[in-house]
């Protein structure tokens, strides 16, 4: 649902930047000799030659269109370049596009906020460079504006044949222009080095708009391309406006389009003008009313979000006709490989990127032979996400079976699966308050702990990998070039269970080459000295056996419709008496068996706020017991194996 967000007081320059048919440019840029030809990429599945997924602008003059087949681009164009995606796990494999994507971002994002929006489009927030530039070095002191700026087309300049350049120069430096219109000549000026920089270091070419807010950006970025940019002033938002269909406005592609196209009889954006804000609103609630209100004068506030990482990781496969899934072996086998991409994915985005994914989702689409209710879909189903592979394939196994049993409720009948996807979302960066909680360790840890090797501590706390040799950090100021490898270092771990396994740890920094028992500085072993009965899970952990852990339980279910029967299937947690006659909280059988008054207050608020949580139920467990299941982080981040 759209938000109706008022323009902030004071003037913006937002610009929208996409890549010209971008996986055509990338496959161009791997070879060379197809620059020039025309050229398309078709998907994985070669029916008909494979379904067109970008096509190049010189096979656009043939009419190729990207809804066609390769059959029939071939039919018009007969000298087409058809290059398959890349494949991998039997499904196209995207990685190459997506790094290829993340190098222009990370040219486009020296100049301002930037948010990636897909995998070839950015916005940019360069109100603080247009503003510098404005007071340093405004467009009319120039001597010589960049042939590049000069192509912009400005909406709403009467511009004719030859005269073009020098029309939209005399625009740039207009001195009699408001504050509003010299912010987007220098904005304009910005994106086009911004542009020519990408293009100088990537070979990429891309196209953008520039204006004061991101709705009117995007749309002018796509109407002069490749290769080209296009500014909007204030003064042109009506006409542009007028005559915009309004299935090409964001948002409004739906049925929210369809509705005003037919209760209201608007066909263009500036139609809606007509009608006032309370009109509108009565006919769809305040805040939509609102949102098309604004919209139809151009006013929208959303806030370029500071964002160059995708906000959550999916991959997913159609199984179209013929080729349903229709066997629970067929299904797992699918689930399986796109769990081994996933968990791929969310490894490096992890060590790249020091975030950490938390849900885990599965969809799918399917459909039951001889169906009595065809309008019941396949539920969505999530779980906490546990890092590594194998567990992520558990996992999402799990959730499709319980989808599937919700999907067939009590019908006996012959099923299939038409697509499968999966997808790592609410992802955060990785806490940061691990520094002082190592500092607090390190007071209580006794013996060859020292200051400067605090920084072994923080591994504790990530979905650590079982990387032989890892580089650790200090957690006090480091340079760049050692902030630098630690990222890749640090996360080069990946599966908690390596912590267990005292594997050595080499540092960087003053203490290169030297090994350290990770047992002696670890937070298991805070917990171990404060008491003994922590010595079940600390014998657990070093087993090393996460996957026996929780292979007997099953991954808490959270699905839109139908929360109460997943409860009922999960085993997570049981109030237990020992045999010493105390009260000791189990989670999937081992004991905890800490004091919390032996526990800094502090230290816990630095911890992420679902394993907070978990850990104070541990100490205060509340009256009934099976509450603390919800997004039970710490046994994913910490998980030992069952008490025998
Ligand atoms: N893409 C895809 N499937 C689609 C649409 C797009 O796989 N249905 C991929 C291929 C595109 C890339 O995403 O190259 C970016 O999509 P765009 O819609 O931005 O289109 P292009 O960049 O290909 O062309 P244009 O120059 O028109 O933006």
């Amino acid at each position: 649902m759209p938000i109706a967000r008022p323009e902030p007081q004071n003037a913006r320059v937002i610009a929208h930047v996409d890549m010209d048919c971008f996986y055509v440019q990338v496959e161009q840029r791997k070879n060379p000799d197809l620059r020039g030809l025309p050229t398309a990429v078709v998907q994985y599945n070669s029916w008909k030659g494979g379904g067109l997924i970008a096509v190049g602008y010189e096979a656009r003059k043939f009419g190729v269109k990207r809804s066609m087949r390769g059959d029939e681009a071939k039919r018009i164009c007969p000298n087409i370049q058809l290059i398959q995606v890349p494949v991998a796990r039997g499904k196209a494999d995207l990685n190459l596009y997506r790094n290829a994507g993340s190098e222009v971002v990370s040219i486009l994002a020296t100049k301002g906020r930037c948010e990636r929006a897909s995998i070839d489009e950015v916005y940019l927030d360069l109100t603080d460079a247009a503003e510098m530039m404005l007071s340093e070095t405004p467009p009319e002191v120039l001597e010589e504006i960049d042939e590049e700026v000069l192509k912009s087309h400005v909406l709403g300049l009467h511009v004719e044949g030859n005269e073009r350049e020098e029309n939209v120069r005399e625009w740039l430096r207009r001195s009699d222009a408001d504050h509003q219109d010299k912010l987007l000549a220098c904005g304009a000026i910005i994106v086009a080095q911004l542009r020519m920089k990408a293009l100088y270091e990537t070979k990429f070419t891309c196209s953008a708009g520039i204006a004061h807010n991101k709705m009117l950006a995007k749309l002018a970025s796509a109407m002069h391309k490749p290769a080209q940019q296009t500014v909007v002033p204030s003064s042109s938002v009506k006409d542009l406006l007028a005559s915009l269909p309004v299935k090409k406005m964001k948002q409004l592609g739906g049925k929210l389009g369809s509705s005003l196209q037919t209760d209201l009889g608007v066909n263009n954006v500036g139609d809606l003008l007509q009608f006032s804000q309370e009109k509108l609103q009565e006919h769809y609630g305040v805040n939509t009313g609102t949102w098309l209100w604004n919209i139809s004068r151009g006013i929208s506030g959303d806030a370029v979000v500071d964002r160059l990482l995708p906000k959550s990781h999916g991959c997913g496969k159609t199984f179209p006709g013929p080729q349903a899934l229709k066997t629970i072996a067929s299904v797992e086998n699918w689930v399986n490989q796109l769990c081994d991409e996933l968990s791929e994915r969310i490894q490096s985005d992890l060590d790249q990127n020091r975030r950490i994914a938390h849900t885990l989702t599965l969809h799918a689409r399917a459909f039951k032979e001889n169906d009595m209710e065809p309008q019941r879909k396949f539920p969505s189903k999530s779980c906490p996400l546990r890092y590594g592979t194998t567990k992520i394939q558990e996992d999402a196994v799990k959730l499709f079976d319980s989808g599937l049993r919700d999907f067939l409720g009590s019908q006996h009948v012959g099923w299939g699966i038409t697509s499968l996807s999966i997808a790592a979302s609410k992802i955060s960066d990785l806490p940061q308050g691990t520094c002082s909680i190592l500092k607090f360790l390190q007071g209580k840890i006794p013996s060859s702990t020292s200051l400067s090797d605090a920084g072994e501590f923080h591994k504790e706390s990530l979905p650590l990998s079982s990387t032989d040799d890892v580089q650790s950090k200090g957690c006090t100021v480091m340079d760049e070039e050692v902030k630098h490898k630690e990222l890749a270092s640090e996360a080069a771990s990946n599966d908690i269970d390596t912590i267990f396994q005292a594997k050595p740890l080499k540092r960087i920094g003053s203490s290169v080459g030297k090994t350290k028992d990770v047992r002696k500085s670890s937070i298991l072993k805070f917990f171990q000295s404060s008491n003994s009965s922590f010595h079940t899970m600390n014998k657990a952990c070093e087993r090393s056996s996460l996957d026996q852990a929780s292979s007997s339980s099953f991954p808490e279910c959270e699905e839109h419709s139908d929360l109460e029967q997943i409860d009922e299937q999960v085993g997570f947690s049981e109030d237990r008496i020992d045999s010493d006659g105390h009260h000791n909280q189990t989670r999937n059988g081992y004991t905890w068996g800490i004091n919390m008054e032996n526990i800094d207050p502090s230290v816990l608020d630095e911890l992420p706020m679902e394993i907070q949580r978990e850990i104070r139920e541990w100490f205060h467990p509340p009256k009934r017991a099976n509450t603390s299941r919800k997004g039970s982080s710490i046994v994913h981040y910490f998980s030992p194996v069952k008490k025998g």
